[in-house]
Order: C-alpha cells, then sequence, then structure tokens
C-alpha cells in the first residue's frame, strides 16, 4: 500500500516539476510576445516572416535560459527558477515601460542612469499600464506548484534528478537553442540598420538584443581600445575639412552680422513645432512663438536628434554639433571628453558664459559636464527664490524673471536658458485656465495647456529684455528639444492636426520650433530640412565665429537641409528613411517608396553618427588638432 502511495506521489511530483518547467518557459515566451506586440516591434515590414522569425528565436532564447537553470542541481535549480522569473519578468516590464516613452527598449547605459534621473515618478507612473501585471501571471501558480511538491514530498523542496538526466535534457535545450539562434543570426547591425537600437529585437529577440547590449557596453565603453587609428583619423578630418563645409566657402549675407551680440539660447522643453500657428477652439496655442516666428528667421522644419539623454542629450547637440551617444545619456558616458563646444568658443572671446536651469544641479550629470564645456556658471534650483512652484519646479515665469535678473551686468554674456514646467505628463496644467475643447482633460488637452503656459513665459521673456534694454544687443535662439507627446499618444495629435494617423504624419511631426531673433535680422521662413546639430554653426556664422569641428551646417548657407536621427532615420527633401518601419517615404507625399533605390545615399548620411561615435567613443578631440 505505502509502495504504491509512494509510486502515486512520485508520479505526481513528476508531473508537477514537468508543469513547473512547462509554465517558466511557457510564461517566459508569452511575455516576450506581450513585449514585442506592445511594443509594435513585430510588425511586419521588409521581411514579412518577422513575426514568425521573432516567435522562433525567442523559444530559442527561452530554450537556452530553460537549459541553463536546469543544469543546477536540486533546491537550486527552484530557487534559480524563481529569481530568474522575477528578474527576467521586472526586465520585461521596465523594457515596455521605457518603450512608452523612449521608443527603445533598455540598454545597460540607460540602466545605469536610471537612479541619477529622479523627479521622473509622474511619468513612469502614467506609462505603466495594467495589463503590464501580466508579467508577474506566472508567479502565484510556480508557487503553489513549489508548495504542492513540497508537501508531496513530506516537506522537501526538491525532486532529485540524476546528474546525467539533468545534463542531458539542459545540453539539449541549450544546444536546440544555439542553434537556431546561430542560424537566425544573419549579421544584424550592418547596412541601412545598423545604428537602429531596435533592430536587434526584431530580429533576434528581447532577450539576444540585452545580452548584445551587455557585450557592447563592456566592449566599447569599460573596455573599448581609445586609440585612433591612422584611418580613423581621416574619417574625422576629412569630414570636418570637406571644402563645402568649409567656412569661407560658405560665407554669405548673414556672417558676422550678430557679432559681439550677447547670445540667449532658450531651450524649450517638450514643444513640437506642429502646436505653432495652431489653434483650439479659435485661440492659438502658441500666440507668441507664432509672433516672434512671424518676425524672425523661422526654420518650420527643424528635426529633433536625440536619444536616450532626452532634455541632455539636445542640449549636447545643440552646444556641440555633434550627435549624442546610440544609447543612454552622452552626459553620463562622457562628461570629461574633450569638446570644442559653443559655450568654449565663446569664452575664448571674452564671454561670459552661463547655464541655467530650475532643477537639481546632477540631474543628468549636467554639474560635471557643464564645466567641461566651457559654462563659467551654471544657476540650479537652489540659486532661485522658489516663489512659484508649477510641476517640477520653479515656474517658467519666475524663472525668466530671476534669470534676466541675474544676467544684467554681465555683457557680453552667452546664456544657455532650459525650461522645465512643460514637462510629461503635464497633469499638473489640468486646471490651467486655456480651454481645450473635446481635448479638457485628457494628455493632449494637458500638453496643449502647458505649451501655452511655457508661452506665456516667453513673451514675459521678450517684454523684460525689452525692458532691461538688452533687447537690440541679444540674438536670442528659441529651440524645442524633443517630443512632447509620446508616438503611442500620436492618435490626438493626428486627430488635433486633423491628419491620419499613420508612421509618416508621426515622422513629419517630429519637428520642433527654430527662431533665431535679433534685431537686424529680415524675417524669413526657411523651409529647408534642418537639424538640431545645425544649430552652433548657424550661429557661429551668425556672430563671425569659427567652428570648424561641429558636424552641422550653416542653415543659411547654400548647402543642402537634411537630417538623421540618432537611430539611423534619414529626412532630405525628396525621401524619408524611417527605419523604425523599415520604410521609404517620398518626403511630400508619403508615398513608400523602395529604399534600394536611396540605400547608399542613406549610408552616407548615417556616416556623420559613425564619426560623432568616434569623436565620444575614442575622445578624438583630444588627439585631432585641424591644420589652422
Ligand atoms: C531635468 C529636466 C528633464 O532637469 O531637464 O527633462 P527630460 O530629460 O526628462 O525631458
Ligand atoms: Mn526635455
Amino acid at each position: 500500500m505505502k509502495a504504491q502511495l509512494d509510486k502515486k506521489s512520485s508520479l505526481t511530483i513528476q508531473i508537477l516539476e514537468i508543469v513547473i518547467w512547462l509554465l517558466f518557459a511557457c510564461g517566459m515566451f508569452f511575455k516576450c510576445m506581450y513585449l514585442q506586440s506592445g511594443t509594435g516591434l513585430n510588425t511586419a515590414v521588409t521581411d514579412p516572416s518577422i513575426n514568425f522569425r521573432m516567435a522562433i528565436v525567442t523559444i530559442a532564447s527561452v530554450l537556452i535560459i530553460t537549459g541553463a537553470i536546469l543544469l543546477f542541481s536540486n533546491k537550486r535549480r527552484y530557487i534559480l527558477l524563481m529569481i530568474v522569473d522575477i528578474l527576467l519578468s521586472v526586465l520585461l516590464m521596465f523594457d515596455i515601460i521605457y518603450f512608452r516613452y523612449y521608443k527603445n527598449v533598455l540598454t545597460v547605459p540607460c540602466i545605469a542612469q536610471l537612479g541619477l534621473v529622479g523627479s521622473t515618478g509622474d511619468s513612469i507612473s502614467s506609462l505603466f499600464k495594467l495589463n503590464d501585471l501580466v508579467f508577474f501571471a506566472d508567479i502565484i501558480p510556480l508557487v503553489i506548484i513549489l508548495v504542492m511538491i513540497c508537501l508531496a514530498r513530506g516537506n522537501k523542496l526538491f525532486v532529485k534528478l540524476k546528474l546525467n538526466v539533468r545534463l542531458a535534457i539542459s545540453l539539449l535545450l541549450i544546444a536546440v537553442g544555439t542553434v537556431t539562434m546561430v542560424w537566425f543570426n544573419d549579421g544584424i547591425g550592418k547596412g541601412v540598420f545598423r545604428f537602429d537600437n531596435n533592430y536587434p529585437v526584431k530580429r533576434m529577440g528581447v532577450f539576444y538584443s540585452h545580452c548584445q547590449d551587455v557585450g557592447q557596453f563592456f566592449t566599447n565603453i569599460v573596455f573599448g581600445d581609445k586609440s585612433l587609428n591612422d584611418d580613423e583619423i581621416s574619417q574625422i578630418t576629412d569630414f570636418l575639412r570637406d571644402p563645402l563645409r568649409n567656412t569661407e566657402n560658405t560665407a554669405n549675407g548673414y556672417t558676422g552680422t550678430q557679432a559681439g551680440k550677447n547670445l540667449v539660447i532658450i531651450q524649450l522643453e517638450a514643444i513640437q513645432n506642429f502646436l505653432l500657428f495652431s489653434e483650439i477652439n479659435g485661440h492659438e496655442v502658441t500666440p507668441n512663438l507664432n509672433r516672434l516666428a512671424n518676425e524672425s528667421l523661422y526654420f518650420k522644419n527643424t528635426f529633433f536628434q536625440i536619444a536616450g539623454g532626452n532634455t541632455s542629450d539636445a542640449e549636447f547637440v545643440i552646444n556641440n554639433s555633434l550627435y549624442p551617444a546610440g544609447k543612454g545619456s552622452v552626459y553620463f558616458l562622457h562628461p570629461s571628453n574633450r569638446y570644442h563646444s559653443l559655450p568654449l568658443i565663446m569664452k575664448n572671446e571674452g564671454y561670459k558664459t552661463i547655464a541655467a536651469h530650475a532643477n537639481d544641479a546632477d540631474f543628468w550629470n549636467r554639474r560635471v559636464m557643464y564645466g567641461n564645456i566651457g559654462f563659467d556658471n551654471y544657476y540650479i534650483d537652489e540659486d532661485y527664490d522658489l516663489d512659484e512652484i508649477v510641476g517640477w519646479g520653479l515656474s517658467d515665469v519666475s524663472f525668466f524673471r530671476q534669470t534676466l535678473d541675474k544676467l544684467k551686468g554681465e555683457d557680453p554674456f552667452y546664456a544657455f536658458l532650459i525650461t522645465l514646467s512643460s514637462h510629461h505628463p503635464y497633469a499638473m496644467f489640468n486646471n490651467y485656465e486655456f480651454d481645450t475643447g473635446k481635448y479638457e482633460g485628457t494628455m493632449m488637452g494637458n500638453y496643449l495647456k502647458a505649451s501655452h503656459y511655457l508661452d506665456k513665459s516667453i513673451g514675459a521673456f521678450f517684454e523684460q529684455l525689452k525692458e532691461d534694454g538688452l533687447d537690440k544687443d541679444t540674438l536670442v535662439v528659441i529651440v524645442g528639444d524633443h517630443f512632447g507627446m509620446t508616438k503611442d499618444d500620436f492618435g490626438m495629435v493626428a486627430d488635433y492636426l486633423g491628419v491620419p494617423d499613420n508612421p509618416y504624419e508621426w515622422i513629419m511631426n517630429q519637428e520642433v520650433p527654430l527662431i533665431i531673433h535679433g534685431d537686424g535680422i529680415e524675417p524669413a521662413v526657411i523651409e529647408k530640412i534642418c537639424a538640431q546639430v545645425d544649430i552652433m554653426p548657424t550661429i557661429a556664422n551668425l556672430m563671425g565665429l569659427d567652428s570648424p569641428y561641429t558636424l552641422g551646417k550653416d542653415l543659411l548657407s547654400d548647402l543642402e537641409g537634411y537630417a538623421v536621427l540618432r537611430d539611423g532615420t534619414v529626412i532630405t527633401d525628396e525621401y524619408i528613411w524611417l527605419v523604425r518601419n523599415d520604410t521609404l517615404y517620398a518626403y511630400e507625399s508619403g508615398e513608400e517608396l523602395d529604399y534600394r533605390l536611396f540605400s547608399e545615399e542613406i549610408q552616407k548620411f548615417q556616416n556623420e553618427l559613425a564619426i560623432s561615435d568616434l569623436v565620444l567613443y575614442k575622445n578624438a578631440f583630444e588627439k585631432i588638432k585641424l591644420a589652422d
């Protein structure tokens, strides 16, 4: 009788053991599928079998993980299973939350900087969806089965598997998984996709992508060879010395016309260009920016170029005319490189250089970076009287008022001012008085309100600039840092603009306002494709300064306009290569074109990213000096 019971319970235990592994492996697979479909990364594009392919590589990677855990004996096997399950589930959940804002899964540089970028709690919770709890749906059944095994075994929480059985199963799983992964690994990261962080996820699944990212972090950043070979040196110098880009050849009617003036760059938080000249219920959302655009040089097709460093990436691109790092924030990754920044150039001209942002000094590692790129002073929250709080901190109105007071008597100065109030998710503007009609109470409505508020602060800034007698002697550049409405919320933007909600309209609207306002500058609307990387050489030209180490181009020269985004997307007045959708669109009509038509030209444009990466990863400006 006892023997029979033992036999029965041992069978139950074996079945339960199998159920555990199936639950773990199937659970992981479905979690990956939830992530991959929830992010839209599995949409069939060039390769129509992409969904099938993603499923197979995901199964393969889950087999490898499962096989590796099975290598461990007895109790350790279960403990490890639970730890791995929980850790991977947390990782996948943060992947999807992060993706909803940044449109990339997490990378090591991003994880490393997470603890350092506080105050993002509201944004994170606004991106979390209840469905995301699915990542933990298997935990309770797993615990129940473990308890059942434990009870059936007379309180012993493990099943002894013979070493040879364990080894055989686990090596089989690892071998099948590895062979499949190798089979499917067809040279990812080459050609027109090589800068797209999502490409490895699409081709090889999310776990492979994380492993590749960890490998790249150690090989490029931690143990990377910082020496430059001759080929790398000439790649950089040939590009910078291109006679077409040489200041002497690109001198134009604007060259030096603003020389000697103060310079103020205002970087607007999360303001997209579609807001300008738009109306809701008959009211302009940005009346002050509209007026300024009409009175100034208004570059109406300017694309932002940020990556994982958001505001700080925009600051970096604008002040250095280099691209940000492909992953993470360049402010955290390369804060002590040698740069030929705008503040350093201005400083050499005898300007006082000031950065101001009424926020924590160490957010985005600004304190370290600003010191290195030549800002004499950096005004932070502690330097202001926090007399009016909006959202994250000091209101933009008060920020501008107090900053202008600080600038009195400092001229000639270069002041780089970063606004803060209009920060995602805009919920604090819910009760702000600006009628947003049918969008009232929605993210879109609050975004319109936040933008209206910021616009009001810009109006007040210009009034005070005039009152202080600085308006004639100051060149003011206004530029947005990045998107305000995430890609997932583009439906509301499309509705607001009355355009279809599709990837072409989305990319066409990833533009920020760029306005250059200065006494004596004739107003003009510039239609050419512009990018944030072009701002520094344009300002340098207007102020009559040399900026030979810039990757951007003077927007007032005859050079053709184009924008290269950090993921390898290329925009010209002819086409848009939208890398994340693997689609080439005609710029004007949005008609789909065969990307092979332009793939060589696209790669030529993308090469600027490779050059910028060399400058960052190898600290190349420490080693390269262009001949005078
Ligand atoms: C913090 C603020 C952050 O100082 O600039 O902006 P973000 O990068 O989150 O847009
Ligand atoms: Mn920002």
